[in-house]
């Protein structure tokens, strides 16, 4: 059933009014603010991208240049998605199939197909190990870090102030978390930050993102890997806005248990998340819906991307594994992922970092529950020690609420107050009232991690 223009209405003001009463609060409490969404009682959307959207974020999908005289599959990707990727159309050897002589004529018969449609440009890639044109791959040293930087100003100056995100730089790492070896690696390990600082002088207005496949499992080498580099690159001042997880659950991987973790700990990091290439063999709807229901669960997951509209769309099509059969039909997966992004999520506000502050601050969090009722959780500083630190919180909206905390790896908390708690894992709180009122905190031994927690509240 589509949903009534009032029901949008209500929605946005409640979204406004809320954000204008919790900017106090972050000021205040110099933390960010987070708010929410999705009012139980407005209609479900029918598409991915309307109810992505209730929360603040998108649904996206793949798009092949190709394909696009096809109606059946134009149909189907018009409808469903507000963001679209070129699938290989704005990769390096497709941009630059010679040195310095551009070609934008395949991505920008996809950019025009999206924004004709309605949706945002996701743009991918500029720094990458494979797929760059011959001229290219045969070059190293500085002939390749100068025409890497190149190619970056170039091209991002052509899409200047048209893409919501570019990733900068893909699949840099090995699995065990160590950089992988290519010729633009040979240029200098400073190679990435080289790039991410090149693409924020080219367009300012784009978010720059570093994106990987098998980064999903929190405890893997890979993941941890490239958590380091973007929390190195956070603490030095190296222009990063956004970690993309491909999730291709397929080839034999599936989503880990602790990938809501993996979410939460690249978020608390101050960068957005994506999902940004999904498949799942055989579209297995548990692990579709898991898969969603982790990002709603995660304040910083901005959207979730599919790699490919109809599985004989796919690049694994033996392995069925998309929303949309061959025919073009909505499998059962399809049904999964639509009522994990209609029954809410958490969304965020621009964070604040205050002057000075060495603890790094992330977002408080309000989460709506589907059958109605909200409540914020806020968080702030208390006293700190060179070990270990307090945070303070206040829930406020209901005062039947559960609070669950997401302390980020190796950080843990060591102490609690004013709560009844349990610990669904040494890195989760699940904290809910004890009759001492709303006002309650934790004590968290940093092990070297600073970043503060994330949070959502959910009222019952
Ligand atoms: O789906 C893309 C396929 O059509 C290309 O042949 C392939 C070549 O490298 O790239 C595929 O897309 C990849 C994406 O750009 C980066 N992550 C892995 C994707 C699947 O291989």
């Amino acid at each position: 059933m589509a949903e009534s223009s009032s029901g949008l209405r209500r929605r946005r003001w409640w979204r406004s009014a809320t954000t204008r009463v919790l900017a106090g609060v972050a000021t205040v409490a110099a933390t960010a603010t987070v708010l929410v969404t999705a009012p139980g009682a407005d209609a479900a959307a029918s598409t991915l991208g309307a109810a992505a959207a209730q929360s603040g974020r998108y649904f996206g999908t793949a798009i092949a240049g190709s394909r696009l005289s096809n109606s059946a599959y134009t149909t189907i990707a018009a409808r469903e998605f507000n963001m679209v990727t070129a699938e290989n159309e704005m990769k390096p050897d497709a941009t630059e199939p010679n040195q310095n002589q551009f070609n934008f004529s395949a991505g920008d018969q996809i950019y025009n197909w999206a924004v004709s449609h309605g949706s945002k440009v996701r743009g991918h890639t500029l720094a990458w190990h494979a797929q760059q044109p011959g001229w290219m791959q045969n070059m190293g040293g500085s002939n390749l870090r100068n025409a890497m930087i190149n190619h970056i100003q170039k091209v991002m100056a052509h899409y200047q102030g048209k893409l919501a995100y570019w990733d900068v730089v893909n699949e840099a790492f090995n699995e065990d978390g160590s950089r992988r070896s290519s010729n633009l690696q040979s240029t200098g390990n400073d190679w990435i930050e080289v790039a991410f600082r090149t693409a924020r002088a080219a367009d300012p207005s784009t978010k720059l993102c570093y994106n990987d496949y098998n980064i999903d499992n929190w405890s893997y080498g890979k993941t941890q890997g490239v958590y380091r580099m973007v929390q190195d690159f956070k603490s030095r001042g190296v222009p990063i806005d956004c970690v993309g997880l491909q999730s291709h659950f397929t080839g034999g991987s599936s989503v880990p248990g602790n990938f809501q973790q993996t979410i939460s700990s690249f978020a608390a990091l101050g960068v957005d998340v994506a999902l940004t290439e999904v498949d799942v063999t055989n579209a297995n709807t548990s692990q579709y819906s898991a898969l969603t229901q982790a990002c709603m669960n995660v304040a910083r997951c901005v959207g979730i991307t599919v790699w490919g509209v109809r599985d004989s769309d796919s690049w694994r099509s033996s392995e069925s594994p998309l929303l949309f059969d061959g025919n073009g039909n909505k499998k059962s997966a399809y049904n999964s992922v639509l009522n994990a992004l209609n029954a809410g999520g958490t969304t965020t506000t621009p964070t604040t970092t205050p002057t000075g502050s060495t603890t790094p601050t992330t977002p408080t969090t309000t989460t709506t529950t589907p059958g109605g009722g909200s409540c914020t959780a806020t968080l702030s500083a208390g006293q700190s020690w060179g070990d270990r630190y307090n945070l303070n919180v206040s829930v406020s909206g209901s005062s039947s609420w559960t609070v669950t905390m997401n302390v980020p790896s190796p950080a843990r908390i060591s102490s609690t107050w004013n709560i009844s708690a349990t610990w669904p894992s040494s890195q989760v709180l699940v904290a809910t009232p004890n009759g001492s009122g709303n006002n309650w905190g934790v004590t968290i031994m940093a092990n070297g991690n600073w970043n503060w927690p994330s949070v959502s509240c959910s009222a019952s």
